[in-house]
């Protein structure tokens, strides 16, 4: 499947409560990740356009689940941004408790993307996402964005010590720059596994 593929992706609906997500059929494929990472200038990068979901130089805006379908069958998901102190303590909660429940009931959702800062790494508001995958049996692949911000030796540093962190079999990581347009064929191929191949392990069969 080429690239293109995600150039379809136009804006649906979002949702606040798990009443309002889109019907639970098909494949989706959730975008994860602190507030600030770039989240929303990933999804306009793998989509190749600009203001698909909106970027915002004030982290903590994007407070709903946001619903990008490619076609019929397979959907981009963009899930609220955390650990951005500001958010109101009962709306982290919200949040917290919805997502939980996303992850666990969710059969459409086939994979995360979590996208991390290249300069912070793992933190500790991504590791509850990566526990929610595991236990999903959800594959998760990492993209240390913003790799323009580190020089070579830095850049590789840091994505061998990510790669060590990794313990469970479907978790896997990649550099990534949306400002230099790097790593896009890399993403695309993932989510092209993920949604056009069928199934050898059982992945989906499992929770349905
Ligand atoms: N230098 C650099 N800045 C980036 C990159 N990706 C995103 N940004 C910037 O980081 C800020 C937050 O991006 P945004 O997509 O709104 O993050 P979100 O909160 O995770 O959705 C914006 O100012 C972006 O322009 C990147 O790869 N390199
Ligand atoms: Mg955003």
């Amino acid at each position: 499947m080429a690239i293109n593929t995600y150039r379809q992706a136009s804006y649906a609906t979002s949702a606040h409560t798990l009443d309002q997500l889109m019907p639970d059929t098909g494949r989706e494929v959730a975008f994860a990740g602190r507030s600030n990472a770039g989240k929303s200038s990933v999804i306009n990068a793998i989509t190749g356009q600009n203001r698909l979901a909106k970027i915002s130089k004030t982290p903590g805006r994007t407070q709903l689940i946001n619903f990008f379908p490619v076609n019929e069958d397979v959907r981009l998901v963009d899930l609220p941004g955390y650990g951005y102190a500001k958010v109101p303590l009962k709306l982290q909660e919200h949040w917290a408790e919805t997502l939980g429940e996303y992850f666990q009931q969710r059969q459409s959702l086939t994979g995360v993307i979590l996208i991390v800062d290249i300069r912070r790494l793992l933190g500790e508001y991504d590791l509850p996402m990566l526990d929610w995958c595991e236990s999903a049996g959800l594959p998760v692949h990492i993209l240390l964005n913003k790799s323009d911000k580190l020089a070579f030796g830095a850049r590789k540093k840091a994505l061998s010590q990510v790669e060590k962190q990794l313990t469970y079999t479907n978790q896997s990581v990649q550099l990534f720059s949306v400002l230099k347009r790097n790593g896009i064929d890399e993403l695309a191929a993932v989510l092209d596994r993920w949604f056009f191949e069928p199934d050898e392990e059982g992945l989906n069969e499992e929770k349905k």
